[in-house]
């Protein structure tokens, strides 16, 4: 492997968030540490938690192997904030523990691997706001309306029908105006990584025989079509911040759907025409 002579330097005890030495070690190229054992053991076991609700049939009518149709439900809301018989959305609860325990360790994983590399920590930060979208579906919103209830379901077709459910109770979700924030950095987001991809597709595939082409052609192409550009870090600055962006406005639309904003969406926007100007 080319990485070899670099792996010796840094393949290294030492830097562990938790444990000391325990499981500060590698098998074959994965780094194993406290939180790789914690991210494994969560994960095997939400996993193996999921195969047996669907075995059982638990939240359905039925057992099913139909993998469109097996689905993990939440609590009734009768439950409210309570913990729930196993087979009436204990399981439900059980998983979304095991999931927040695995992706909380994951976190943890990528912090300590920084901290060996000597890296900054931009990788946890930015998958820890994946999971706080995360957390704020299954745990936060539900906490603040109640009821574990208000959780998604864990299923293929199940969580869209309730991504379209609680869309329609408040009428028409596109007029939230944090959901129209977050829509537009994922959309700016998808934008920005087309043009950096394409740049750099473009620079490192000259026409046979020439040489690859420089940072300096880069930011000429995006001078002489824009007048401007970003720079080489700089476009990865914005990608980070229009990506976080986009899993935060997404957590914001949702977290003030019921728990700070009762009425439709559309309704939201009469402040609008109940400003004083128009009277
Ligand atoms: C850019 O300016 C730039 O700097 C050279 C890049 O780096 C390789 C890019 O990938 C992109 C897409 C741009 C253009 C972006 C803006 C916001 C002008």
């Amino acid at each position: 492997m080319a990485m070899l002579s670099f792996e010796k330097k840094y393949r290294a005890r030492g830097g562990t968030l938790v444990g000391g030495d325990l499981f500060d070690f590698w098998i074959g190229p994965f780094y194993v540490g406290f939180f790789g054992v914690t991210t494994i053991f969560f994960a095997v076991l939400g996993t193996i938690l999921l195969v047996w609700g669907a075995a059982i049939g638990e939240g359905l009518d039925g057992p099913t192997w139909n993998l469109w149709q097996i689905s993990i439900a939440p609590p009734d809301l009768s439950y409210g904030l309570a913990i729930a018989p196993l087979y009436d959305g204990g399981l439900w609860q059980v998983v979304t523990v095991c999931a927040i325990g695995a992706f909380g360790s994951w976190v943890l994983r990528q912090a300590e691997i920084s901290r060996k590399l000597g890296m900054g920590y931009h990788v946890p930060v930015a998958y820890s706001v994946a999971v706080f979208a995360y957390v704020t579906l299954v745990v936060i919103r539900p906490v603040l309306l109640g009821a574990w209830g208000h959780g998604f379901p864990y299923g293929i077709i199940s969580h869209l029908d309730w991504v379209s459910n609680v869309g329609y109770q408040y009428l028409h979700f596109h007029y939230n105006p944090a959901h129209m924030i977050a829509i537009t950095f994922f959309f700016t987001n998808c934008f920005a990584l087309a043009l950096h991809g394409g740049l750099i597709l473009s620079v490192t595939n000259p026409p046979k025989g020439e040489p690859i082409k420089t940072s300096e052609h880069e930011n000429t192409y995006f001078r002489d079509a824009l007048g401007y550009s970003i720079g080489a870090i700089g476009i990865h600055r914005l990608g980070l911040f229009l990506a976080l962006n986009a899993g935060l406005w997404s957590a914001v639309c949702i977290v003030i759907s019921g728990p700070f904003w009762t009425q439709s969406w559309p309704e939201w926007w009469n402040w609008w025409l109940q400003l004083p100007i128009w009277f």
